[in-house]
C-alpha cells in the first residue's frame, strides 16, 4: 500500500502534514503518528491544524505539537500531506494558500469519493481509521518504529473512529492492530478510554438533557431527530463543542436507522451530523446538502432556519430509507 509513499518520500525533506478542521481522535493521532515517522527517518516535519485541539486529546500534544498557521507558515515546506481527509477545503487555511502556491500534496485517507489532483493518494475507503493505515506505513517500512507514544495516538484514532471496535468497518485485521498496539504501548484500554470519554462536564450532562427532549421520530421511527439550541448553549453555559457524542443517544433508540444531530448556529446556518446504523448511505444524503463524510458518519450545513432544516433533511432522508 506504502511502495510509491516510500519510494517518492525521500525526494522530499521539509514536510508539512495537516489535518482536518474540527479535529477528532483520528485526525490527531494519525497526524502524531505520521510525523513521529517522517521525524525518525530524518525529515524535517511540521504538524498544522487551524481549530482548537479537543480538550480530551491534549494528553497526546505533548507527543508532537500540532500548530495553528499563518499565511506565511506553509511556505518553507517541498510537500503537503493531508491525513483524513480527501479534499483540499476541509483542511483550512492551507486550502487557500494552496490555491496561489503549487506544491506537491499527498493524502493518507479512509474517506469515500477523493478530490482528483493528489501526487500520491493513498485513499482506502474499507479502512477503519487513517490511523489504521498509518500502523500499515509502519509495518511496511519497520514496525519497531512504534513507541509507546505512537502507539497510543494509533490506538486512540481506532477506538475513536470505530465507535471502541463496534462498527462495520471493524476487521479481524483491525483488533489485531489494536491488541498489538496495546502490546507495544504497555498500556491498559480503561486508560485511553477514561482519557477520551470519562471527563464530561456537569453543564455538558445538562446540555444532553436538554437536547433529550427535543428528539423526534420520523418515518416509522426510522429517522431521529435531536437539536440543540443557542438558548440551550446559554442556559447551561456550554458550547456546540460540548455536543460530542450526543447524535448517538437518538441512533441508539430500537427501530431507528439513522439519527441527526441539529445544532442551530442563528444566521449561520443550521449544522447537521448524520449517523446510520443500517444500510442508509448517510454520505450520500449529506452530499445533497453539499457535505459529506463517510457511509455511516457525516456532517452537512443548511441554510437554514432549523424548522426548514428538519423539514428537508427528513423528506431527502425518506427517501433513502
Ligand atoms: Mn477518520
Amino acid at each position: 500500500m506504502f511502495e510509491t509513499f516510500l519510494s517518492k518520500i525521500n525526494n522530499h525533506s521539509k514536510i508539512g502534514v495537516i489535518s482536518h478542521v474540527r479535529p477528532d481522535g483520528d485526525c490527531i493521532g494519525s497526524q502524531i503518528a505520521l510525523c513521529r515517522w517522517l521525524q525518525k527517518n530524518g525529515y524535517a516535519v511540521t504538524a498544522f491544524n487551524d481549530d482548537d485541539i479537543p480538550e480530551n486529546l491534549h494528553w497526546m500534544l505533548p507527543f508532537f505539537p500540532v500548530k495553528k498557521p499563518d499565511e506565511r507558515s506553509f511556505n518553507e515546506f517541498d510537500l503537503f500531506i493531508l491525513v483524513d481527509g480527501n479534499a483540499t477545503h476541509r483542511f483550512g487555511a492551507f486550502a487557500d494558500w494552496h490555491e496561489n502556491n503549487p506544491r506537491p500534496v499527498w493524502i493518507i485517507d479512509h474517506h469515500p469519493n477523493p478530490d482528483d489532483g493528489f501526487e500520491v493518494a493513498i485513499s482506502e475507503v474499507q479502512a477503519s481509521s487513517t490511523c489504521e493505515l498509518i500502523y500499515q506505513l509502519y509495518e511496511e517500512h519497520n514496525i519497531d518504529q512504534i513507541d509507546e507514544e505512537i502507539a497510543r495516538a494509533l490506538y486512540t484514532g481506532i477506538i475513536t473512529d470505530t465507535g471502541s471496535l463496534q462498527f462495520d468497518s471493524v476487521t479481524p485485521e483491525t483488533v489485531e492492530i489494536t491488541a498489538n498496539l496495546l502490546r507495544i504501548g504497555g498500556f491498559k484500554p480503561n486508560e485511553i478510554a477514561e482519557a477520551i470519554y470519562s471527563n464530561k462536564t456537569v453543564a455538558q450532562i445538562k446540555l444532553l438533557s436538554n437536547a433529550l427532549e427535543t428528539i423526534e421520530l420520523f418515518e416509522n421511527h426510522q429517522i431521529a431527530i435531536m437539536c440543540v439550541t443557542p438558548e440551550m448553549l446559554q442556559n447551561t453555559g456550554t458550547t456546540y463543542s460540548d455536543c460530542e457524542g450526543f447524535v448517538n443517544y437518538p441512533l441508539s433508540i430500537e427501530n431507528v436507522k439513522a439519527a441527526i444531530l441539529l445544532k442551530d448556529h442563528g444566521d449561520e446556518g443550521v449544522r447537521m451530523s448524520l449517523r446510520s446504523r443500517s444500510n442508509v448511505d448517510v454520505n450520500i444524503w449529506a452530499r445533497k446538502f453539499g457535505g459529506g463524510g463517510h457511509k455511516k458518519a457525516a456532517g452537512a450545513w443548511h441554510k437554514g432556519p432549523l424548522k426548514e432544516a428538519i423539514k428537508e433533511v427528513v423528506s431527502i432522508g425518506s427517501n433513502q430509507l
